[in-house]
Order: structure tokens, then sequence, then C-alpha cells
């Protein structure tokens, strides 16, 4: 007998759902940082064992839209809403627990499991953590509560056994050796993009997008050329910087980031164009592709 099924990751922004899919995988496949808005797609993790494939899928947080990017990245997370064999709902210690009513009714409403999965517990107590249950519990009676710290890996290999138990029979989705669904190139613009939400501030890093033009690889190197595109000129030369000095330290920190996750030496191009407006145009947006069916 072989198990396999769909396991979606959602919930508001910030709470640790990258952070928690990456954990499950054991890769690190998913950017995660302090800031909201971290991730833009629906990214699939997959775990495979000999009786059993697991597809992980991490979404962007739920938000209301303010302009065309947004509404494509809610659209990633209600489709993974759909196509789910398990739910895991991901809210933690700090977020008011009835923020996002609106979400939170379509998620009562499923008929598949759900996990309700409160993280960070190792910010909170003992205390705090029983209330916030009881609260969960009347939101969400069908669910099944765990408390976890997905930065600390506490509680997920609990949540694994669960997962696994929960499974349908079914052939793999996916053959037996793939990691992720998405290639290369994609994560090669995940680590810069994340680089820039650490290294720029304010509205920089969610006027970017990150295209890479060239992926060349060959059995020690591999030589990429990306290109970052901004909205306006104002936002290149910040990205520049004096001198390009702003580039500069950032680029360094891509490349590292990226020859630790390919395991190769990388020679690393970038450029800076603007895209003027590309958040809320259909057609950039589709080149960049954020496209949920
Ligand atoms: N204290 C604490 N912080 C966490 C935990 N899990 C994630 N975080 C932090 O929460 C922030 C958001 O994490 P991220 O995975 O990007 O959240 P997402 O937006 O839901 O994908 C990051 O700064 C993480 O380091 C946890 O278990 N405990
Ligand atoms: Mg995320």
């Amino acid at each position: 007998m072989h198990k396999a099924g769909f396991v979606n990751i959602v919930g508001n922004p910030n709470v640790g759902k990258s952070t928690l899919m990456n954990q499950l995988v054991g890769e690190r496949i998913s950017i995660a940082t302090f800031k909201a808005q971290t991730t833009r797609h629906r990214i699939m993790g997959i775990v495979n064992t000999d009786d059993m494939q697991i597809v992980f899928s991490d979404t962007p947080g739920v938000l209301k839209p303010n302009y065309k990017l947004q509404e494509s990245m809610l659209a990633f997370s209600e489709s993974a809403l759909k196509d789910a064999d398990v739910l895991l709902y991901v809210t933690d210690v700090v977020e008011n627990p009835e923020k996002n009513m609106d979400f939170l009714e379509k998620v009562r409403k499923m008929t598949i499991p759900v996990l309700l999965l409160i993280n960070k517990i190792d910010e909170s107590d003992q205390q705090k953590l029983g209330d916030l249950v009881e609260l969960w519990h009347k939101l969400l009676p069908e669910a099944e509560i765990l408390p976890i710290s997905a930065k600390n890996k506490f509680g997920i290999d609990m949540l694994l056994k669960r997962i696994k138990e929960l499974l349908p029979d079914s052939p793999p989705y996916f053959d037996k050796d793939q990691l992720t669904d998405k290639p290369a190139r994609f994560f090669v613009s995940e680590i810069i993009r994340e680089k820039i939400l650490l290294y720029y501030d304010k509205e920089i890093p969610y006027s970017v997008e990150v295209s890479v033009q060239s992926f060349k690889e060959d059995e020690r190197h591999i030589h990429i050329r990306a290109v970052i595109y901004v909205e306006r000129d104002s936002q290149k030369g910040i990205i520049i910087g004096h001198q390009g000095v702003a580039l500069k330290k950032m680029s360094t920190e891509a490349r590292k980031t990226l020859e630790k996750f390919f395991g190769k030496s990388i020679y690393l191009e970038m450029f800076v164009k603007v895209d003027k407006d590309w958040r809320s145009s259909k057609k950039e947006l589709d080149n960049f592709g954020y496209n949920p069916e």
C-alpha cells in the first residue's frame, strides 16, 4: 500500500508558514523573513519515503488585496483550500485569532481534516497557551489543535506522524526523487528577493521582481544573469546605492546563499531595470509567473 496527498499550509502573514514548510521538508525551499508578504507564490515541497509521498504547499499569507500582485497572492492561498487532502492552518501566539474571519469561515466549512497549528509557543507560557487553545477550539471546533515551534523544531515530528495517519491511499503524484515543483531558476530569484527583503527598507522589497535571464551550469560552476525590476527610477537608484555599494553588498550575500543552496561556485551578474507599475499590470504579472490556475 502507498499513501500520498496534498498538505497545504495557509494562514495570515508572518505566522511562520514558510519556516514550518522548510522544517517539514528538511530543506530551505521557501524563503522566510521577519517581513510580512515574503512569500508570493504557492511553492511545493515534497517528502518521499518508500511507501509515502507528502506534497506540502506553502502559500502567501491571506490579506486584503490592494493591487493586482496581491490579488494573485490571495488566489494562490485560496487555491490551496481546493485541492488539499489535509489542511494546516497556521496561527501564532501573538496574532488576534479573529483577525481574518472571512478566510476562517472558509476553513470552517471544509470537510477534509484541518490541523490548527499554534506556532511560536517559545514566545508564550502555559497559561496564555491554554487560553488560546480554548479560544481556537470555539472558532474551529472540528480542527485538531497542535501547539508547535517551527523555529525550534518543537512538535514537528508529532505533526508529521499525524499527517501520515491522515493521508489517503494513493500512488505518488510526482517522481519519487523530486523535491519541489519549481525549477532551479525559481530558487535563484527567490534567494535574491530574500536578500532584497533583508537589505532594503520600506516599499522597496514590495516593488521588486527578480527575473533570471540565464542559468548556465557545468560540473562545478553556475553562471547566472538576473534582472531586478523596480517600478520607478528613484527605486533603481536606491537598489544600486551610492557608487553601487548597496547592490554589491546584496549581491555578495545572494551569491553566498546560492553557493550553499546549489553546492557549486556561483558567478552572479545583476542588472536593475525599471518596469513601470509592473505590480498592477496583468501582462507583466503573467510574464513573471503570477498565474494561479
Ligand atoms: N519565535 C519564533 N519565531 C518564529 C517561529 N517560526 C517562525 N518564526 C519567525 O516568524 C517570522 C515569519 O516567518 P515566516 O516563515 O516567513 O512566516 P510566513 O509569512 O507565515 O511564511 C520569521 O522572522 C521567523 O523566523 C517560531 O516557532 N518561534
Ligand atoms: Mg511565507
